[in-house]
């Protein structure tokens, strides 16, 4: 009986301190409920400065993690398994996660800073009435090129990169719709095109410029351009202006066969658990102050109008960067192309990688 005793008293031990590691493990992941808030963003993509004062505004503490791709976070997000409170899709990725019933509808009373933003940033086709979705940042993908490494050319088409004065001169932004984009853009068929014919001319057309292309890089591609590590970069608009701050040689471009306009967007997904502290969080980042602070440190477009008045002239008239949008017509958005033509997209960009190695 005794030694039954002791055994019962050892499981009852072991439970509680199992318990009590537990709930400490949570605390410290930050998964206590209302006190914190899991953001899920782009690397680079936030001056670390407003998190701490949004924490200390509110209190709440934020978890803060980052991602790549769209494609990356969706998956992450539909596995289900995390409490992500907030995330920033790009629009097709809207699109998608709405069919796919991964948004929480937002209460547009707890964002009253939504009043900044551009109205022709708002109401888009990939969410009309932005049920589901707040702008954040917006841009173009061109080229980010260094003049003095190319002998004074200038680049001005997608059709410029295969010039075979070019070899090992180019990096590439490692995403699946841009890099096909890129090699659909240069044919002049459209970024959504689905007929396979033209999806494999646009690949076969890529791995035609692997001998040019010394990487496929991520964040780390401003820091290897700035550096003057290669002369040419894929890029989005805002990964350009950073460079172009660092190192002012450079220029970029937005080709002339045409290119992409992108819009990314606050979410609260399904997996959130602070819906309340979401829309905090969310309105905080829309106020004017703190939108111009973020574009300023990440060098990004913000869509947040009055932020445009605390920007410096150079930046808010930067018409690489501020192009303006009734006078381009040769920039598309990309379209939710559906499950099956998405995957299709990542399979050629997957088979284009590989064939480099
Ligand atoms: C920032 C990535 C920007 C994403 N590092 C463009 N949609």
């Amino acid at each position: 009986m005794k030694k039954l005793i002791q055994a019962f008293a050892a499981v009852f031990l072991t439970a509680m301190a199992l318990l009590y590691f537990v709930s400490y493990l949570n605390s410290s992941q930050g998964y206590s409920g209302d006190n914190t808030l899991t953001v899920y963003n782009w690397g680079d993509y936030i001056d670390p400065e407003l998190i701490e004062k949004f924490e200390k505004e509110t209190g709440i503490k934020v978890i803060y993690q980052t991602f790549d791709s769209n494609e990356a976070m969706m998956t992450k997000i539909a596995q289900g398994g995390t409490t992500f409170d907030v995330a920033v899709p790009s629009e097709y990725a809207v699109s998608k996660m709405k069919e796919e019933g991964l948004l929480v509808p937002l209460d547009h009373s707890k964002l009253p800073n939504l009043k900044y933003i551009n109205p022709r940033f708002l109401n888009l086709s990939f969410d009309p009435e932005n049920q589901y979705s707040i702008p954040y940042f917006w841009g173009t993908v061109g080229i980010v090129y260094n003049p003095d490494m190319l002998g004074g050319k200038k680049i001005t088409s997608w059709n410029d990169l295969w010039d075979k004065d070019l070899r090992n001169q180019i990096l590439l932004v490692d995403g699946a719709r841009e890099v096909i984009g890129m090699g659909l853009n240069s044919l002049h068929y459209s970024l959504n095109d689905t007929n396979k014919a033209h999806l494999q001319e646009a690949k076969q057309k890529l791995d035609a410029l692997t001998p040019n292309v010394k990487a496929i890089v991520g964040d780390e591609i401003k820091m290897l351009i700035a550096n003057e590590e290669a002369a040419i970069g894929v890029v989005w608009s805002g990964d350009a202006a950073e460079m172009i701050w660092e190192n002012e040689k450079l220029d970029y471009v937005v080709p002339k066969e045409g290119s992409n306009l992108w819009f990314d967007n606050m979410v609260i997904p399904k997996t959130a658990k602070n819906i309340e502290g979401a829309h905090k969080f969310i309105n905080f980042m829309l106020d004017p102050k703190n939108a111009a602070q973020n574009a300023e440190y990440v060098g990004y477009s913000t869509p947040n109008e009055k932020a445009l008045e605390y920007l410096p002239k150079e930046i808010a008239n930067d018409e690489r960067f501020y192009p303006d949008l009734d006078s381009i017509d040769n920039l598309e958005v990309y379209e939710n192309l559906g499950k099956r033509m998405l995957a299709y997209y990542n399979e050629l960009f997957l088979e284009f990688k590989m064939h480099r190695k």
